[in-house]
């Protein structure tokens, strides 16, 4: 172990987990975005900060965000790990134009993003919560719960055939399901029908499971015509990013009935969810948990450090996210 002072200096943007924190404690310099003197901590190391770890999910927070604005007052960053296979809370523009590499976690949560994708469609359509709640409330002793729709009779439509789309497709046909699909271009390795058109899509399917990345480009790619094209027996399901789904429009949708219910993993502005949404009886509502077991976030963790470690022991980033050109490592 290097010394102190030949430690890099590191930007922890908002609070991670213990074992990744012990691991960049051990290596780096660790400052926090977090503290009550960020702005002191980052004019006074802000010149010397090499790398910064970061991670937005469950607890959202603008101030867990790199911004173009945070990038300028850390004039020698060369990485940004970030904890998630979503980035899109970096901002990987800003960082390209500055030969920031930035590193996601891919891969390593994809089963449990798809068994909890999978998990949350059954739920929402035999309404699991709903016919506990009643259990619970003393309601069985005066009668049954009522009959619920089912996934037998339906076509399920997957926005998004990347990694997490296709394993939840493998575990949908298991399920003896058709599944087809949308995204820009059609998955070379894959059996399923593909469509161009989402609305397309949206008409002829009336169950869609939404998993394409956040940010500008797929911003309310889920809205009112989308939600209207699935109909009053149609159903959203959301593991993707909240800003994908235009939420206003699905709540006046599902208040109205003219989308029939929702099962939600994401929101726009977690972990704040709207009253409105919560008084439905027709939504399922989760929060953003859909990579959240033991075994995956330490897979994540350590995958956030192996991309630091690699960096800094001068070889190359682990997971580099496509919009940022690996650099050479300065010597
Ligand atoms: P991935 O392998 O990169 O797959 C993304 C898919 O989305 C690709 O099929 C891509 O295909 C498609 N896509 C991208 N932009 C699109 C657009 N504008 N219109 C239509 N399709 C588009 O990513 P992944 O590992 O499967 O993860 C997907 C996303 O899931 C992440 O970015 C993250 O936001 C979210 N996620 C959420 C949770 C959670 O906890 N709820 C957990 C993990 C991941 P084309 O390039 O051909 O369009
Ligand atoms: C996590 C996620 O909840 O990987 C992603 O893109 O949304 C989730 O796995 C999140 O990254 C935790 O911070």
């Amino acid at each position: 172990m290097t010394g102190q002072a030949e430690r890099p200096e590191l930007l922890q943007t908002g609070p991670m987990m213990p074992m990744i924190e012990a691991q960049l404690a051990n290596r780096f310099v660790v400052h926090r975005l977090d503290a009550a003197d960020a702005e002191q901590v980052l004019a006074e190391a802000g010149p010397r900060i090499k790398a910064v770890a970061t991670g937005v999910g469950s607890t959202g927070g603008g101030a867990r965000r790199v911004t173009g604005a945070l990038l300028e007052k850390l004039p020698a960053v060369e990485i940004v790990a970030n904890f998630g296979v979503g980035y899109d809370a970096v901002d990987t523009t800003a960082a390209a134009g500055r030969g920031v590499v930035v590193t996601n976690t891919p891969g390593v949560l994809d089963d449990d993003v798809a068994d909890l994708a999978v998990a949350l469609t059954l739920a929402t359509i035999r309404q699991l919560p709903q016919a506990e709640r009643y259990l619970r409330a003393g309601k069985w002793p005066q009668g049954a719960y009522p009959l619920t729709a089912t996934l037998r009779d339906r076509t399920i439509g997957i926005v998004g055939m990347g990694r997490i789309g296709k394993a939840i497709a493998r575990r949908l046909v298991g399920f003896g399901r058709p599944v087809v699909y949308h995204s820009r271009r059609a998955a070379p390795d894959v059996p399923y029908r593909y469509y161009a058109d989402l609305l397309e899509m949206a008409r002829e399917t009336d169950v869609l499971i939404v998993i394409v990345p956040g940010g500008a480009e797929t911003r309310h790619m889920i809205n009112e015509e989308v939600m209207a094209a699935l109909g009053p027996q149609g159903m959203l399901i959301n593991v993707a990013r909240g800003s994908v789904v235009d939420e206003p429009a699905l709540i006046r949708a599902l208040t109205a009935g003219t989308l029939g219910a929702a099962g939600l993993d994401v929101f726009e502005n977690e972990p704040h969810v709207p009253e409105a949404l919560i008084a439905l009886d027709n939504v399922v509502l989760l929060p953003h948990v859909a990579s959240a077991t033991h075994l995956t976030r330490r897979a994540m963790g350590q995958l956030v450090v192996d991309n630091l470690l690699a960096w800094f022991d001068g070889r190359p980033p682990l997971t580099p996210v496509p919009e940022t050109p690996v650099p050479a490592r300065p010597a």
